[in-house]
Order: structure tokens, then C-alpha cells, then sequence
């Protein structure tokens, strides 16, 4: 029988951000549970939920000081457990979000390392080095050096992210053991899978500046799916920021034991300038957006698998970013058709299904995340001007994905009956879910449908896939699959333009002008996209 999650369209869950249900301004879990209904209805099989557990929030839970126990302000162990039931009655499985690449500093394995511990100091990567010489010049991505130096060790810790997130040491068998277990006590809980944050990072060999992919990192993935994974349907999602078509079978192919996906991030890319940061900006270019998502579709291997989004909590929303805010409805739902009729597993990131967009600010006092606030003072050393930079950060910063869920009109959007933690955004009256769920033209109904076709229809899994020539602003392709044809097509832009289908049309499947497609010359409005099923070529 075919993987379960081959088949499913999964949701990414901000918990922060979702749903509060006791009036303190921060999501929680009997929230989610509140909600459940909802992601029934929209048809998603599995909740990819990013950290729950205790953390000090330096980077917002992806900070973990206890893998073993919930974050009080999400709710307790035993919420935890009700959540992965009623979603397990439900059909949802819960993907827990396992940062194990580092801790946070307030992990006690860090806390006794500090103070001296050997057994501990083993546990991450500790290197001598004077106060004024680091070690080497690896870089954090959130500024500044990887290296940290701890006056009471004279020696540096080792962190590639915050300094509050020093990495493991996962040449340490110790620590291996530790991770495993951890595994396999959410796995003892019922959990549907793991997301693995930065898994790819796992294999670093510092002193050779050897970051991503190290020589140890398959090694490691195969003991992980020895000790916790084999004989299980657990599924293993690996966020692997530069995996390639060609090197993504080496942690998916199922002979090879390791994950059951990867998550890469290829097409986020193409919106900054190549070689420089996130935030060098470059507007997107349509060729280069068709040619890396095709090259995904045609050059890996059958037997590989991938995962298909726009959006998560570190990216900006997608409506805002390569939609169209004057079409929001149109744009919104072409993006979904497009990524969704290609083969890999689709993920939907919250509010995504009814267009949620960027929060455009106007200082940094508004700015929550460590990474835009790293940024912004950075930039500001520099001597740059204040106004580019929150430019930079209007467009790519990582707090647009995480304002509140907005599920009604009320003051704060339905999101709790308080001050939320982070603001609302100011469009909440217009973009809400009981207003999406009212509409029946609401992008929402664009993903429900989007999720059934591909319960029912293998040539979504299967076919292969064809780009055809156009011009640069339709996106069109066709998939393949046991003398069955489909062909997708989207006026990627704001003015409407002519296309002519290869061959006759035999059913309309789907159009997000509610049209249905009889002649070969279409004249397609903005941002006008559909699929239909072709006659083949002897019919
Ligand atoms: O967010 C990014 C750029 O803005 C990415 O480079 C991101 O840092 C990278 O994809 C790793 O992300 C994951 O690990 C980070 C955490 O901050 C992210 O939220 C998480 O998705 C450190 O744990
Ligand atoms: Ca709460």
C-alpha cells in the first residue's frame, strides 16, 4: 500500500499564533483543539505543529530547554495528549516540530556544560581559542560569529544559530542516544512523525568549515531510522535548505532507510539577489520560478520524494509576495493550483488558505523576531539608511507569517478576546476565516477541492510532468499517467493573454474563474488558471 503521506496534504501550525482559548493574547493548545473542525473540513491529513516544548522563546521555540515537556504557556502534557487524540479521531496525525540540531541555552545539558561538566561540555562543541581570536570565521545566520566565548572555560562555544542556541554535538554518540530517545518517547505519545529542523546541519565538521552536509549526516540518518523509525508509518520530514534535485534521493529513497521527504527551499530563492543575503531583494523573475519548480517535477528520481509549499513561519506570505494584493482571490487560488497539481507532498501554512498577506510596519519597535532585529541593528552599524532596511524587512522578514490567524471579524480576530501578543493584522475585517467559509468563490474552497482531487486522482502522484513553451507569464505543464492527460495552466500576471491548448479538452476539472474550457484558443484573464483533462491523441 502507498505511503500515507504521499497522498496527504499536511498544515503547518504557528501555535503562538493560532488560536488562544484563556485569554492571555498567546495561542494554545486547547485552541488547536478548538479548531480542529475547521482543518477537517478543509481535508488536511496531518498537522506539522512548529515547537510546543519548553523553551525561553529567544527564537520564538525553536529554542528547546525541555524536548519532554510542554511550554506552560501552550497548556500541559495532558492538552498535548488530548490533541493528539481528537485529531487522531479526526483523521489528522500530529507531526511534532524536533529542533535537534541545538538547545537553548537554558537546556540543562548547556546550564551543567557552563559550569564545567565534562560529560556535558561533550554533549556540544566547546574549542579553545583566545578572548580576541575566535576560533575560525564561520558565521551565524543571525549575525555575527558562530563562536561565543565563555570567560569561566576560556574556550568558545560553537552556535550557528542565536547564541542562545548552541549545537550539539552529535559526533557524540551520548547525544545520538539522547535524541533517539526523545523520539521515542513522542513517538510512544502517538504523533504522526517529525519535522527535523535543519537536519542537514547535523553532520558539521567546524574545524573544517564544513557546515551542511557533512560526511557523518547520511550515517546518523540511517542510525535515527534503525532506532526509532524502521517498521513504523511514523513520517520524517527533513528541512534541508540545500538538497538538490540529485542529492534529495539520498535521503528519500526508501532503500536507503533515512527520511520519508525533503523540504527545500530551491524556489525561495529566486526573489534575492544570488550569492547575497535574504535580504539583497530581486524581483521575481517567472522563468527562473518555472524552471526550479520543473526541475524538482523532472529530475527527481521516482522513487525520491518532496515537498511543495509557498509559505511557512519563516518565509512572507505568499499573496503578498508573488500574488497579487488588487487580486487576492485570483492570484491567491493560481498559486495554489500550481503547486498543488505537482508531484511531492503540499503543505499549507495557517492562513494561507484564505489569503492572509504581509503586515507592512513602520519601525523596528514593531518587530519581534530575532532575525529581522539582528538585521536592522546590523545594517544601522553600518551605516545604512533606516528606510531601506525595513524595506528589506517589510518584504522578507519573518514576523509577516506570524501574526494572529484571523477567524472572524472581532476585535482581535477571533484570535482571543485579549490583546494578542503580536498585532492583528489591520485587514482583519476583510480577510477572516467566516468570511472565507461564507464564499463560496473564497481561495479556501480553491484548497479544499485542491486536497480532494489529489485523494482521488493517482495522476496527481504519479504522472510525469511536462512544462510547455509559452510565454514567460503563463505557467503551463502537463502530467501523464496510464493514458490519462492533465493539463495545468495559469496566467502568471495582472493583464489577460492568449493561449492555445495542445490538444482538445475532454473535461474541466478546475478554474478559478468557474469556466469551462471547450475551444483551443483561450483569451485568459488576470491571473486566470484552471485544469483539465485532455483527449488523447488516438480518441
Ligand atoms: O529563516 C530563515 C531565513 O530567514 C532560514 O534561513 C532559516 O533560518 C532556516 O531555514 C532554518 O530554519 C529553522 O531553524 C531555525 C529557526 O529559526 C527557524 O524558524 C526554523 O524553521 C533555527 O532553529
Ligand atoms: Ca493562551
Amino acid at each position: 500500500m502507498e505511503k500515507w503521506w504521499k497522498k496527504s496534504v499536511f498544515y503547518q501550525i504557528y501555535p503562538r499564533s493560532f488560536q488562544d482559548s484563556n485569554k492571555d493574547g498567546i495561542g494554545d493548545l486547547p485552541g488547536i483543539i478548538k479548531r480542529l473542525p475547521y482543518l477537517k473540513k478543509l481535508g488536511i491529513k496531518g498537522i506539522w505543529l512548529s515547537p510546543v516544548f519548553k523553551s525561553p522563546n529567544v527564537d520564538n521555540g525553536y529554542d528547546v530547554s525541555d524536548y519532554c515537556s510542554i511550554m506552560p504557556e501552550f497548556g500541559t502534557m495532558r492538552d498535548m495528549e488530548q490533541l493528539i487524540n481528537e485529531a487522531k479521531k479526526l483523521n489528522i496525525r500530529i507531526i511534532m516540530d524536533l529542533v535537534l540540531n541545538h538547545t537553548s541555552n537554558e537546556h540543562i545539558w548547556f546550564k551543567k556544560a557552563l559550569a564545567g561538566d565534562k560529560k556535558y561540555k561533550n554533549y556540544y562543541i566547546f574549542k579553545d581559542g583566545s578572548k580576541d581570536y575566535a576560533p575560525n570565521d564561520i558565521k551565524s545566520f543571525f549575525g555575527g560569529s558562530a563562536w561565543e566565548y565563555v570567560p569561566t572555560l576560556k574556550q568558545y562555544y560553537f552556535h550557528l544559530f542565536a547564541k542562545e542556541q548552541p549545537d550539539l554535538n552529535w559526533d557524540n554518540p551520548q547525544v545520538r542516544e539522547e535524541a533517539w530517545n526523545i523520539m521515542r518517547f513522542w513517538k510512544e505519545k502517538g504523533v504522526g512523525g517529525f519535522r527535523l529542523d535543519v537536519i542537514e546541519l547535523i553532520g558539521k565538521v567546524p574545524e573544517d568549515l564544513i557546515i551542511g552536509d557533512g560526511p557523518m549526516l547520511h550515517p546518523y540518518l540511517q542510525e535515527m531510522h534503525e532506532n526509532v523509525l524502521k517498521g513504523t508509518d511514523l513520517v520524517t520530514i527533513g528541512e534541508t535548505g540545500s538538497v538538490t534535485p540529485l542529492t534529495a534521493p539520498l535521503y528519500t529513497s526508501p532503500n536507503r532507510q533515512e527520511l520519508s521527504m525533503v523540504f527545500q527551499f530551491q524556489h525561495m530563492a529566486l526573489d534575492e539577489i544570488a550569492g547575497k543575503s535574504k535580504w539583497d531583494l530581486k524581483d521575481l523573475n517567472i522563468t527562473e520560478l518555472k524552471t526550479v519548480l520543473s526541475k524538482w517535477q523532472t529530475d527527481l528520481p521516482m522513487d525520491a520524494w518532496n515537498s511543495l509549499f509557498w509559505s511557512n513561519h519563516d518565509q512572507p506570505r505568499i499573496l503578498s509576495r508573488w500574488g497579487d494584493e488588487d487580486y487576492p482571490e485570483q492570484s491567491g487560488k493560481m498559486l495554489a493550483i500550481l503547486i498543488h497539481m505537482m508531484r511531492g507532498t503540499p503543505f499549507i501554512y495557517q492562513g494561507e488558505e484564505i489569503g492572509m498577506v504581509n503586515q507592512n510596519i513602520d519601525d523596528v519597535s514593531e518587530l519581534n523576531d530575532l532575525e529581522s532585529i539582528n538585521f536592522y541593528n546590523e545594517q544601522v552599524a553600518l551605516g545604512k539608511s533606516k528606510k531601506d532596511i525595513l524595506v528589506s524587512i517589510n518584504t522578507k522578514g519573518r514576523d509577516n507569517a506570524r501574526t494572529p490567524m484571523q477567524w472572524s471579524e472581532d476585535k482581535f480576530a477571533g484570535f482571543s478576546d485579549v490583546k494578542p501578543w503580536y498585532p492583528v493584522n489591520k485587514n482583519l475585517k476583510k480577510i477572516n476565516v467566516a468570511a472565507a467559509l461564507k464564499d463560496p468563490n473564497s481561495i479556501f474552497y480553491t484548497y479544499q477541492k485542491l486536497i480532494q482531487l489529489r485523494n482521488e486522482n493517482n495522476i496527481i502522484l504519479y504522472g510525469t510532468y511536462t512544462l510547455l513553451h509559452t510565454e514567460e507569464t503563463i505557467f503551463a505543464y502537463t502530467r501523464e499517467y496510464n493514458e490519462e492527460e492533465w493539463l495545468v495552466c495559469g496566467n502568471f500576471s495582472n493583464k489577460s493573454q492568449k493561449f492555445v491548448l495542445p490538444k482538445a479538452v475532454k473535461k474541466t476539472i478546475l478554474s478559478n474563474y468557474n469556466k469551462i474550457y471547450n475551444d483551443k484558443l483561450l483569451t485568459l484573464e488576470p491571473y486566470e488558471t484552471f485544469v483539465v483533462s485532455l483527449v488523447a491523441n488516438k480518441e
